[in-house]
């Protein structure tokens, strides 16, 4: 028989908490035995951009959560919303025929926000359960459009499309990929945009390689059979990939692609909406207009759980027109809770005017900050695009911004440096050698500022550490 241990009504100490989380809770993305080694950070509270542990320690949060938190920490209204929805209607579900007017609303506030052609609205969880949502209905609208054979789903090497079956198989993560079987049969993958790995050195503009990287779709598409591929997905910049902004000739190359082939393009918004790129989604910013688009996180900042999948006219009138049932939809689809926090969060979006502040004033002044650290002896790229931007660390500079030598990967310099970050009250992502932040919207210039000190301060402390060891 188990017994239940009550939980001890003293207040616990970090120790408490790190023990019992090491008993109990298998983390994400974790080597579960290396973390109860060690202890997890316990973070406690939160307020505006800022962070506090469990040792009261205050961190500047460079990351919004987890990309989500873009209207900051402890907005009122956000709580209000939820709370006044628990009260009235905590949940009910959209199957048999019904539907909450919180959902409601939600859709039509959608389809405002978004490019013209999106109209509709499938609701999921997450972002994951999206990315799912989007690989039944690409496939299901080719078979109401007799062309059954088209099945084939092309993503990038380096995508992040979720950690779900489907999602974990559109991305390009060769980690994931390595575990349970993946990728789902019927998805395959082409080379990333990505400029400093795969573009210098080549004689290239950066221009020019945007172009040569869209090429990879048409040559993919041609070894595939065109009347075998249903549909390209791609961040419109990459994220958890490393803030990997793409040349400006990508996106409309790609477009363009699409166009002549008869293909789905899918714009995976899940970080870039809402507000990150500087426009209410990311492929505005980018210069394309997808078929489909997968959103979730800064729909609702993070505060509670909510995606989705915002469906284009082409899609949306052959599936409501011919489709007949489609045997899909979770538990979760339209929470009213959830939808309300929604809401909430597109309104303080607009009543802060969060998006053209990103895109008029504190987005290009954190560009401008950023290159500023072009002339760092470990920087070798910066990029930013919107309230996102990366640092790629390199062992020499080269001649020429944007090119430089990596370091060996197995001396992994970018944990070095996001160690430093989190010592000095910083939360700064490492991707492999690359730094990443992607800070809440309504961050302020001095707040930009009070963080490129962090950031100039670490890079300093990780160059002086790789000195130290001879890796320089
Ligand atoms: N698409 C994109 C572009 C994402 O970034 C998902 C889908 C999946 O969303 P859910 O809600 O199912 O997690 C994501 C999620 C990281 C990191 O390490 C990034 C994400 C999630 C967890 C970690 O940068 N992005």
């Amino acid at each position: 028989m188990t017994t239940v241990q009550n939980h001890p009504t003293a207040p616990r100490t970090t120790a408490d908490w790190q023990q019992a989380d090491a008993r109990h809770f298998l983390h994400p993305f974790t080597d579960f035995k290396g973390l109860a080694a060690k202890g997890s950070r316990i973070i406690a509270k939160a307020d505006n951009i800022y962070l506090w542990d469990s040792e009261g320690h205050k961190i500047l949060d460079g990351m919004s959560g987890l990309w989500c938190v873009n209207v900051g920490y402890g907005q009122q209204s956000l709580i209000d919303a939820a709370a006044r929805q628990m009260k009235e209607l905590p949940f009910y579900n959209a199957f048999f025929q019904t539907a909450t007017m919180p959902a409601i609303e939600l859709a039509e506030v959608l389809a405002e926000i978004s490019p013209p052609q999106f109209q509709h609205v499938f609701f999921t969880g997450s972002g994951s359960e999206g990315n799912d949502t989007i690989v039944r209905m690409v496939r299901r609208y080719w078979d109401v459009v007799g062309q059954p054979e088209r099945q084939v789903i092309i993503g990038r090497i380096n995508g992040y499309h979720g950690s779900t079956m489907a999602g974990a198989s559109l991305g390009g993560m060769s980690g994931m990929h390595a575990q349970g079987g993946l990728p789902i049969p019927g998805i395959t993958h082409i080379q990333q945009p990505h400029w400093f790995e795969l573009g210098q050195g080549q004689g290239l503009t950066r221009d020019a390689f945007g172009l040569q990287a869209a090429g990879w779709l048409e040559e993919k598409i041609l070894e595939i059979g065109a009347d075998k591929v249903a549909a390209f997905i791609g961040e419109p910049v990459q994220g958890a990939g490393g803030v990997i902004v793409p040349p400006a000739t990508y996106w409309p190359e790609i477009q363009r692609i699409c166009d002549k082939f008869g293909i789905l393009l899918v714009s995976d918004e899940v970080i870039c909406g809402f507000g990150r790129t500087g426009n209410w989604f990311g492929c505005e910013t980018m210069g394309f207009k997808p078929d489909l688009m997968t959103f979730a996180k800064g729909v609702t900042s993070g505060y509670i759980p909510l995606g989705g999948v915002l469906v284009g006219d082409r899609v949306a009138q052959v599936m409501i027109d011919e489709g007949g049932e489609f045997n899909h939809g979770f538990t979760y689809s339209g929470h009213p809770t959830a939808c309300a926090v929604a809401l909430a969060n597109i309104k303080l979006l607009r009543d802060l005017d969060l998006v053209s502040h990103v895109r008029d004033d504190i987005g290009p002044y954190l560009a401008t900050r950023m290159a500023e650290l072009d002339d760092h002896p470990l920087v070798g790229e910066t990029q930013a695009c919107g309230m996102m931007a990366a640092v790629q660390l390199v062992k020499e500079k080269g001649t020429e911004p944007g090119t430089g030598t990596c370091f060996a990967s197995e001396l992994d310099v970018g944990m070095l440096c996001r160690n430093h970050c989190f010592g000095n009250g910083l939360i700064m992502r490492a991707v492999g050698d690359r730094m990443i932040v992607a800070p809440p919207l309504v961050m302020t210039r001095a707040q930009i500022d009070e963080m490129m000190v962090l950031i100039r301060r670490c890079l300093d402390l990780t160059l002086a550490e790789v000195r130290e060891r001879g890796w320089v």
